[in-house]
């Protein structure tokens, strides 16, 4: 047939169907009531006043816009369009002559969808480039009220949020289980403006003062050469860094331990870092510091897990938090003020309240909560929000300032200058994610990206045009006022002031704070990471920092490294152990919780199906394991299993429950057994992923119980049955009670080396 008949065709089949109109839901021509459209009019003088110098819409999507808002914010219309609205009948060839001929330089389709695509990515972050966010609400106490006139702290005020959390030092593809710090940023729409608590996992930070950060994370990333290692800090670089820097002596410590490599962003404290100065009704001021309480408790993962989850799952946090709210299982974290007296010293019991390398522990200065943040809502759209959501230290609103830490200073330029380069102008804030739900009226005008229209002539003050508008507003009138607070007389100097030289005393007070199995695990972490580094002469340096922190840490990973461990260089810091910074001794709810419940064909179906309604029951997640997909059992009665032996993996699971005599997938050798999963068929030699299973959750200290002849597959995997943490029973139900018990502290702390 003819080409130019066949396009013909095209056309008409798609132009065929209903006609366009708002009558039949489409837009397109106008329906029969619009209204008839103005006659332009002559101009007039004089102009008229202008007073509503809008600007603009104070729509983010955390308002759930709909109708008008929601067509002008995404896509509209059933019939797919070019750029312009033109509507089009194929987007699958480009225009040619001929079937075989040369494409045409005409074809204005293809060239703009080309030309969209290559600029389709942006720059990613050049730190914590690697993020998932959700929406949720902010409900206040009240309990800060008396503290700060920030409207959005008052008594049962709800507050839309949206938070992202990131790791710090990786690319945007890179793992989320990687050894690092974690960001966790929260943007509250407030009705005072936006304020952004732009914090991390960790209380502390590498650095003291902001002009050193673009070394640190230079040391941090990759080497420049190679460009390797991705996403993490085991590497020469890094150490060479944090070992002539020994301010970095405590954050870096944090970060060896339990906390570098969390469980999930679910069970992570959030830390503002800094000092700020909260600004009451009557003027007066008080210094805190902010937290945030995770409902679930703080967990990490062991290090083998995280490198297993790394290859198995590297979007395990991300999915983690996305599937939780998917479920309702949403994350709760309690938002929390350590308060101090604003004196002009800025200390509290000795500690420098502007040195950001410090914390304050809790049993000096207890943690007050004064709000509940829910996340209840995943993005719609990745790049929309997670990736072009601007933070800012200094987004704050009346009743919130900031204090003289040097190291927020710098950051208070940084954050706003780097969204020039990431987000491409200055009007980042009008992108829906960063728009205020408060009114705008900033008389900042043009520039790259301008999607507001602004009314009026006069975006300048003092004027008469647009009859004086914007005004200003006055303390009475919810003005952000900077604190009047008094600057010491000095003489300008490049200086740290004497009491930010102790490096030691603070890591210390953590290192005394950890119980045995955390202290295992931070000398593991350090023996790994400076184990990776080539240069002697940084390994040697980092264990003599280790000796000014503690001669247990240092001889630990010196057997490690098999070096001698040094005598300190400075006198080993007096200090009391902080119990609330360890993680190891406390009980948290068990909700979202995932079970592994192992079976088979043969295994005891009926206590399957019962213990798995009493773990969705108890607020956690049955997953059935068995040696192929599909059902087990028959009938209505049937149970559907969610992991099969090749795609089950321990690090997935919290606890493990074997439910009768597992079935068997493969022969001692690996390979596929022909009638595996069928009714009725043994194999002598137990299935060996089932045992790699049951191992590894044994290494990895979690709770594993057996029932109906499970017992068998424990022992063939090596499992004592008399060992912590493992429980043998008469039915499924009864081991399932015990196993929920153990999930309550987390891990089975007692298996780890360090606790026999
Ligand atoms: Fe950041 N940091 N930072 N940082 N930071 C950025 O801003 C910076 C610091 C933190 O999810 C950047 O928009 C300097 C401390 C988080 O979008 C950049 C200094 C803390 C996030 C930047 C610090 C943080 C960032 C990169 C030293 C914890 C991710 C992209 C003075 C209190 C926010 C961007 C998100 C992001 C600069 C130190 C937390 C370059 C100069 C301390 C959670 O502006």
């Amino acid at each position: 047939t003819n080409p130019l008949k066949r396009a013909a065709d095209k056309v008409a089949d798609a132009l065929k169907g209903e006609p366009a109109g708002p009558e039949n839901g489409i837009p397109g021509k106008p329906g029969p009531e619009s209204p008839p459209v103005a006659e332009p009019t002559e101009p007039h003088e004089p102009f008229p006043p202008k007073p509503d110098q809008t600007g603009p819409d104070t729509v983010s999507p955390t308002d759930q816009p709909t109708g008008a808002d929601q067509a002008r914010m995404a896509q509209s219309g059933s019939y797919l369009t070019n750029a312009q609205g033109t509507r089009l009948y194929d987007t699958d060839h480009s225009l040619k002559a001929g079937p075989r001929g040369p494409v045409l330089l005409q074809d204005h389709h293809l060239r703009e969808k080309i030309m969209h695509f290559d600029h389709e990515r942006i720059p990613e972050r050049v730190v914590h480039a690697r993020g998932a966010g959700a929406h949720g609400v902010f409900r206040s106490y009240g309990t800060a009220a008396n503290v700060t006139k920030a409207a959005f702290l008052a008594e049962d005020v709800e507050t839309p949020v949206f938070v992202r959390f990131s790791t710090v030092l990786g690319s945007r593809g890179s793992s989320d289980t990687v050894r690092d710090t974690r960001g966790f940023a929260t943007k509250f729409y407030t009705s005072e403006g936006v304020f952004d608590l732009v914090g991390n996992n960790i209380p502390v930070f590498f650095i003291q003062d902001a002009i050193k950060f673009p070394d640190v994370v230079h040391a941090a990333k990759p080497h420049p050469d190679r460009e390797i290692p991705q996403a993490q800090s085991a590497h020469d670089t890094f150490w060479d860094f944090v070992t002539l820097h020994t301010e970095a002596t405590h954050h870096t410590l944090w970060n060896m331990s339990d906390r570098g490599i969390p469980r999930s962003f679910r069970t992570m404290e959030g830390f503002g870092v800094h000092t700020f100065r909260l600004v009451d009704a009557a003027g007066g001021t008080t210094l805190v510091k902010f937290h945030w309480k995770p409902k679930l408790g703080v967990h990490s993962l062991v290090w083998e897990e995280a490198q297993l989850v790394n290859g198995m799952d590297p979007d395990f946090h991300r999915r983690d938090l996305a599937d939780a709210i998917e479920a309702g299982a949403y994350p709760e974290w309690e938002f929390g003020i350590q308060t101090f007296p604003d004196t002009p010293d800025q200390t509290f019991e000795g500690i420098d309240l502007l040195d950001p390398t410090n914390i304050v522990p809790e049993e000096l200065a207890p943690v007050q909560p004064i709000g509940l943040l829910t996340l209840n809502r995943n993005p719609s759209n990745f790049f929309a929000e997670t990736e072009q959501v601007a933070f800012h230290p200094g987004h704050l609103v009346p009743g919130i300032d900031i204090t003289d830490d040097p190291l927020l200073a710098g950051r208070l330029f940084s954050y706003l200058d780097t969204q020039i380069t990431r987000l491409a102008g200055p009007n980042f804030a009008q992108i829906p994610i960063n728009r205020p739900q408060a009114p705008v009226n900033d008389m900042l005008r043009d520039g790259f990206h301008q999607t507001a229209v602004h009314r009026g002539v006069a975006p300048y003050r003092p004027n008469s045009l647009d009859g004086g508008c914007p005004f200003t507003a006055g303390a009475d009138t919810g003005a952000y006022i900077e604190t009047p607070v008094r600057v010491p007389e000095a003489t300008k100097v490049r200086e740290a002031p004497a009491s930010f030289d102790d490096h030691f005393s603070q890591p210390r007070r953590f290192w005394l704070s950890m119980s045995p199995v955390e202290r295992e695990h931070i000398i593991g972490a350090y023996s790994f990471e400076l184990g990776k580094c080539y240069e002697p002469a940084i390994r040697e340096r980092a264990l003599q920092v280790l000796a000014n922190i503690d001669p247990e840490l240092c001889a630990g990973v010196a057997a490690g490294l098999g070096l001698p461990a040094p005598e300190p260089t400075v006198p080993l810091a007096d200090v009391e152990p902080s119990p609330a910074l360890s993680q190891v001794g406390h009980t948290w709810p068990t909700d979202g919780r995932i079970i592994g419940i192992v079976t088979g064909p043969d295994g005891d179906l009926d206590g399957v199906r019962t213990v798995r309604q009493e773990v969705l029951d108890g607020g956690m997640v049955p997953l059935i394991v068995a040696p192929a997909g599909g059902t087990l059992g028959e009938g209505a009665d049937a149970l559907a299993v969610q992991r099969t032996y090749a795609t089950a993996r321990s690090v997935e699971f919290d606890a493990l429950l074997v439910a009768g005599t597992p079935g068997v997938g493969t022969d001692a050798f690996g390979a596929r057994d022909a009638k595996a999963g069928q009714p009725g068929h043994q194999q002598a030699t137990p299935d060996p992923r089932v045992g790699l299973l049951l191992a590894e959750a044994f290494r990895h200290g979690k709770a594993i119980g057996a029932a109906k002849g499970g017992e068998a597959a424990l022992e063939g995997a090596g499992i004592p049955l008399d060992a912590p943490g493992v429980i043998a029973g008469d039915t499924a139900t009864t081991v399932l009670q015990e196993l929920v018990q153990l999930l309550g502290a987390h891990r089975v702390w007692e298996r780890f080396p360090s606790a026999a």
